[in-house]
């Protein structure tokens, strides 16, 4: 009989590419999807018809618990957040109920319904913020530097605790930067590769950003999606660093993006001080040798692959929609 999963969060970045693998394993999909005025399953579209999407949201418990009673999943992806680090200072108690709380009510929801279901959270590489040690693993400690970072804390925490109060076969994944083709817009990887697109296109000539100082350990959110799973398949739950090991400033991105198309990227970015942030993570980079060694796990795209394909998808993209 095929595995049920449900992911919350399916309609990201990270939820699409892991609904895909989930299926390709013969798995059945229950996506939780929350109520919104305009349809938001432009990266799910092509699977649609594959998966079970249902309603509810972190802020209800009641919903969960509702999602799991009807559905039965053995296995509950928790991708679901407020994720864009920049808007955690604007709203740090949505960001704190949605990031950090959905994090207990989930729990709570599988404690109350089935202890057996097996559960990921998907903590960050913010959690480890103004880094202590260089490169960061698991046994790293925490020092966030946002409200988003500071609420992802509390969720790896209450994973943790969980798994220790309840026994349940909770994992949490300490993932670093990871990208894609359908990467929100916001973020700086593709904000970046979309300017150059329609930099390329004649729709734009300039970009404006924030600190293009930052560092980070960026990969390919295919191969990420990957690692969650082959976590939530150990006989014992654990929690594990998921990265390249390589980093590079936000100026390298700017760099590679340009020089793909053969453009200077100096005489097309700027920076302007609304991307600037109140406190900043200036630079990440993983150990991810736990990863390799007891999940077998290994990256695949490298960060030129990377910034290549994400520029090429988005030249593509703006010639079709032609904007
Ligand atoms: P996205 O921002 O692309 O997706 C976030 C998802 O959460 C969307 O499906 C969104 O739904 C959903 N969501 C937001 N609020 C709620 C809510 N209250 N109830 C239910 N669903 C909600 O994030 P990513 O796919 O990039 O990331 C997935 C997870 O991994 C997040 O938890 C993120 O914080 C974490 N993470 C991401 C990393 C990365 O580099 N991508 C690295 C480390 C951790 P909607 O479409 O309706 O907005
Ligand atoms: P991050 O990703 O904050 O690391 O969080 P983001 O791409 O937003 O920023 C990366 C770095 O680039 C700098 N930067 C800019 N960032 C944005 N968004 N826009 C700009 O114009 C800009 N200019 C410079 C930032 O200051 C920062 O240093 C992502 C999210 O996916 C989180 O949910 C996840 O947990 C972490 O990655 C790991």
């Amino acid at each position: 009989m095929a595995k049920r999963a449900l992911i919350t969060g399916i309609t990201g970045q990270d939820g699409s590419y892991l609904a895909e693998f989930l299926l390709s394993q013969g798995y059945e999909v229950v996506g939780m999807v929350r109520r919104s005025s305009t349809v938001t399953f432009e990266r799910i579209a092509h699977i649609q018809d594959d998966l079970t999407l249902v309603a509810g949201d972190l802020l209800d418990e009641v919903s969960l618990i509702g999602i799991l009673r009807e559905h039965r999943p053995v296995e509950v992806y928790n991708l679901a957040a407020q994720s864009f680090v920049q808007t955690s200072w604007g709203q740090p108690v949505l960001t704190g109920e949605t990031t950090a709380l959905g994090v207990t009510r989930l729990l709570d929801a599988i404690r109350i319904v089935d202890p057996e279901i097996r559960f990921y959270q998907a903590s960050s590489s913010e959690m480890f913020g103004k880094v202590r040690e260089v490169p960061q693993t698991e046994t790293t400690p925490f020092y966030p530097r946002s409200p988003y970072g500071v609420a992802k804390v509390y969720g790896h925490w209450i994973t943790v605790n969980y798994r220790e109060s309840y026994g349940l076969h909770a994992s949490s994944g300490m993932l670093f930067n990871h990208e894609s083709p359908r990467r929100g817009l916001e973020f700086v990887t593709r904000k970046v590769t979309h300017g150059v697109a329609r930099i390329v296109a004649g729709l734009d000539d300039k970009i404006p950003l924030g600190n293009t100082d930052s560092q980070r350990d960026w990969g390919f959110a295919g191969d990420y999606v990957r690692a969650m799973w082959l976590m939530v398949q150990r006989d014992e739950p654990e929690d594990y660093v998921v990265a390249t090991g390589k980093t590079h400033s936000v100026r390298d991105l700017c760099e590679a993006a340009f020089s793909h198309v053969g453009l200077d990227w100096a005489e097309h970015v700027f920076v302007d001080e609304r991307f600037l942030r109140p406190a900043e993570v200036d630079l990440l980079v993983g150990d991810a040798s736990k990863a390799r060694v007891e999940l077998g796990w290994e990256p695949t795209v490298s960060f030129a692959e990377l910034v290549a394909m994400m520029v090429d998808a988005d030249i593509e993209l703006v010639r079709h929609s032609g904007r």
